[in-house]
């Protein structure tokens, strides 16, 4: 998969065939979501709203409109994201008196009212974060869940803070609830704070995810933000403290969208189709009879094993269409079902099943009594698996080298760098002298002497990226 066309084709067929998305609709950047999909991505949507729950953020919906005034208030935002904003101008027949821009992101909306909510230090900490559709009219090429004009899974978190500490603090946190949640789709990511002209609009720094994708480029999968006083300063974001005197605020955001699912599909895939990890799964197992020449399939038997497992809590499909056990098999595949069970005559008369995991194919014989248990094992080893497997490949093609010439060789044979740099400027050098992109300098990395200069330099990556 080196060329990109062929990976933007394989991953539109893998969608359709696995039932997840629908590409074709007749607007460009817009997907359906699929019933399958749905419940997939709603899936993933509980565990990043369990992780953010847990650590004290509320939820909250704010209105996708955001007037204009509002929208433009922060010099640097709207420079970062006045291209790509849909405005609405027109209600019916009548031109509206103030235009509304569909939100981009929601900074522009949440912040006037944060302003109206904070009083006092006691307001603070303020941390929500809401599950929206936000609008970019992106113009590099589109595709289906990785670059959508309409981002229909945008899961923005927003803070505020009473000192740089604490929000500082919160960005850290942010950093590991991420990591947390990658873990559990069982994404391999790199973290990196992005140079001063990829630091998102309006904040003072950003920190990112990449993950790399089989095509070798970069996907950024999630971005965390420190935003300091910027924002509260133009929206008016102030809060007394306890000696009566009174402060802007600190603030911080961040967000992830469906590349996630789009990442978790695609990294975890092999020729047939994706594998789900088997937690998220909307369907973790399938059970396939087999018919034994003229005699009947073991109805009763595969019914038996469907109830235990349901009472269990396991989320099964028992698939007795009229069809051959092959296509089925081939069928549940492609939609990324982790485990299957075969159950035949033989299975049914020594009451065992036969195991299949759906990334490794390998068969195992498994009794019916204790088969939960079993199976729970199974998911357990099989994420870890799965989690390893994925990390392994992507640092198998991240090279660390020390010189442009070795960084441009190791992405040309499809892979990212680690190269050491000594700050922004050898950075802009480095992008020039390579056509590669810097990522970002690693939060965590090796250094070395400066490949453009010489200088005692740190860990930055390099690579293609989307
Ligand atoms: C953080 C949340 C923000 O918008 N405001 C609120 C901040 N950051 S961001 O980096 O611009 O976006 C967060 C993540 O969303 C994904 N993303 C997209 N996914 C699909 N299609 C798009 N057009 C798109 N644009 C951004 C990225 O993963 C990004 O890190």
């Amino acid at each position: 998969m080196r060329e990109e066309d062929t990976f933007g084709e394989w991953f539109n067929r893998l969608l359709l065939e696995a039932e997840i998305m629908d590409p074709r609709y007749p607007v460009k950047g817009l997907c359906v979501w699929l019933p399958y999909g749905m419940e997939l991505r709603n899936r993933v949507l509980s565990v990043i709203r369990g992780l953010l729950q847990e650590t004290g953020h509320r939820e909250v919906l704010f209105p996708l409109l955001i007037p204009e005034d509002a929208f433009r208030k922060e010099g640097e935002h709207i420079r970062g994201f006045e291209d790509q904003v849909y405005w609405v101008t027109r209600g019916g027949g009548e031109e509206l008196d103030v235009k509304l821009v569909l939100r981009p992101t929601s900074e522009t909306s949440m912040y006037p009212m944060f302003s109206l909510w904070i009083r006092s230090h006691t307001d603070l900490p303020l941390k929500v974060f809401q599950v929206v559709s936000v609008f970019r009219y992106e113009t590099k090429m589109t595709k289906p869940m990785i670059r959508m004009r309409e981002v229909t899974t945008f899961k923005e978190a927003h803070t505020v803070h009473s000192s740089r500490e604490e929000a500082e603090a919160q960005v850290r946190e942010a950093i590991s609830l991420y990591s947390r949640f990658f873990d559990r789709l069982c994404l391999p990511y790199l973290v990196s704070r992005r140079p001063r002209w990829d630091t998102f609009a309006g904040a003072e720094y950003s920190v990112a995810f990449d993950t790399l994708l089989p095509d070798g480029k970069m996907l950024q999968i999630g971005t965390v933000h420190y935003l300091g006083q910027n924002f509260s300063r133009v929206f008016d974001i102030r809060f007394q403290r306890p000696d009566g005197t009174h402060e802007y605020a600190y603030q911080t955001c961040y967000g992830i969208s469906e590349r996630v699912v789009a990442a978790t599909l695609v990294l975890h895939a092999d020729e047939v189709g994706p594998c789900l990890p088997p937690s998220l799964a909307p369907i973790q197992v399938v059970i396939v009879p087999i018919p034994f020449k003229e005699e009947r399939e073991p109805e009763a038997y595969s019914e038996e094993v469907r109830r235990r497992l349901e009472e269990r809590g396991f989320r099964v499909v028992l698939d007795r269409r009229n069809l051959r056990p092959g296509n089925k098999f081939y069928y549940w595949e492609r939609r990324g079902v982790p485990l299957r069970l075969e159950v035949g005559p033989r299975e049914s008369s020594s009451r065992t099943v036969t195991l299949v995991r759906r990334d490794r194919r390998e068969r195992r014989e498994v009794p019916l009594e204790g088969l939960p248990e079993v199976l729970s094992q199974t998911v357990r080893e099989m994420e870890e698996e799965m989690r390893e497997r994925a990390w392994r490949r992507m640092e198998e093609r991240i090279r660390r080298v020390s010189t442009l010439q070795e960084a441009g060789r190791a992405a040309g044979e499809g892979g990212a760098v680690r190269i050491p740099l000594c700050g922004e400027e050898c950075a802009r050098r480095a992008e020039e002298e390579t056509g590669l992109q810097v990522l970002g300098e690693e939060l965590e990395g090796e250094g070395g002497n400066c490949a453009v200069c010489g200088k005692p330099g740190r860990s930055f990556l390099m690579g293609k990226s989307y």
